[in-house]
């Protein structure tokens, strides 16, 4: 990634300032320290490579040096902003998909709750971390990796869900930093409406699998739940409807969503 070519084009974003490293651990690490020391909202951080790329609950995220996008946003979300602090990552999954669909021509779509799927296949994951000190919301950071060239694809046997790229699908060669910068713009201009009924709805309307019958893996020992796609509800829970007919929502926590 060239770095002067992401600050140019970065240039008008609500970005105060710019992190980039050739390579670091884990971009949400560094934007987690930068607000604890204080980086006002919209500190960026940006990565070529990470080498200990997280997904969720102790999960790898694998960014290969020239490939992909790894980035991460230090915010400090107003008090209202802190009532719908859930909705974060679908406000990053939206984006990207957004972005993919508006300005890529590609078919994105998101799978419940923010990873971002192309061919039903994954390009884009998202970890949202809230930071604490004590009681009191010092900020969240927004973690957002897409694969955008083949090198960034990890072998179908080394993911839980078959992966691809932004290229793969594309067809043709891209530039990451412009679409670092579009997925930013679209960040910025759909925070206003975090969890509104409108996001939920444009949500909803990206959702893969709407419709269709999927599995979702509960934690523990839990039976795996099957049902039928139905929607969003206004919490940002999953709504199915189970082969008794009944509908249920099922909570963001430590779940998987699998097509049938
Ligand atoms: C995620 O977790 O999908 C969240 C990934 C967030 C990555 C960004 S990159 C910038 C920032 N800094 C970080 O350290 N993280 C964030 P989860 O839903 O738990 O999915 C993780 C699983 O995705 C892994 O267990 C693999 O199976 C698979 N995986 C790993 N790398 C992948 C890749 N590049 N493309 C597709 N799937 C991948």
């Amino acid at each position: 990634m060239n770095e002067s070519t992401l600050r140019a084009v970065l240039s008008g974003l609500p970005v105060p300032a710019v992190h980039y490293f050739s390579e670091i651990g884990s971009t949400n690490d560094q934007a987690q320290t930068l607000l604890e020391q204080g980086a006002p909202d919209g500190t960026l951080v940006v990565a070529d490579a990470q080498t200990q790329g997280r997904g969720r609950l102790g999960r790898r995220w694998v960014t290969t040096p020239g490939s992909a996008l790894a980035f991460s946003l230090a915010l400090r979300p107003s008090l209202s902003e802190q009532e719908q602090l859930t909705f974060f990552s679908p406000l990053a999954g939206l984006a990207v998909c957004k972005t993919l669909v508006d300005g890529y021509g590609v078919p994105a779509e998101v799978k419940w709750p923010n990873d971002v799927l192309l061919n039903r296949r994954k390009v884009c994951g998202v970890l949202v971390e809230a930071v604490w000190s004590g009681s009191h919301l010092q900020g969240v950071v927004v973690g957002i990796g897409v694969n955008v060239t083949l090198p960034s694809v990890p072998p179908d046997g080394e993911v839980l869900f078959p992966a691809t790229c932004v290229e793969q699908v594309l067809g043709h060669p891209l530039e990451r930093e412009p679409l670092l910068a579009a997925i930013l713009r679209q960040f910025f201009a759909l925070r206003p409406s975090l969890g509104s009924v409108a996001f939920r709805q444009d949500w909803q309307a990206r959702l893969a699998f709407r419709g269709q019958e999927v599995r979702i893996d509960l934690p523990g020992s839990q039976q795996p739940l099957t049902g039928q796609v139905i929607g969003i509800d206004a919490q940002g829970n999953l709504r199915l409807r189970i082969p008794s007919g009944d509908e249920v929502s099922v909570t963001v926590g430590d779940v998987r969503l699998r097509p049938l």
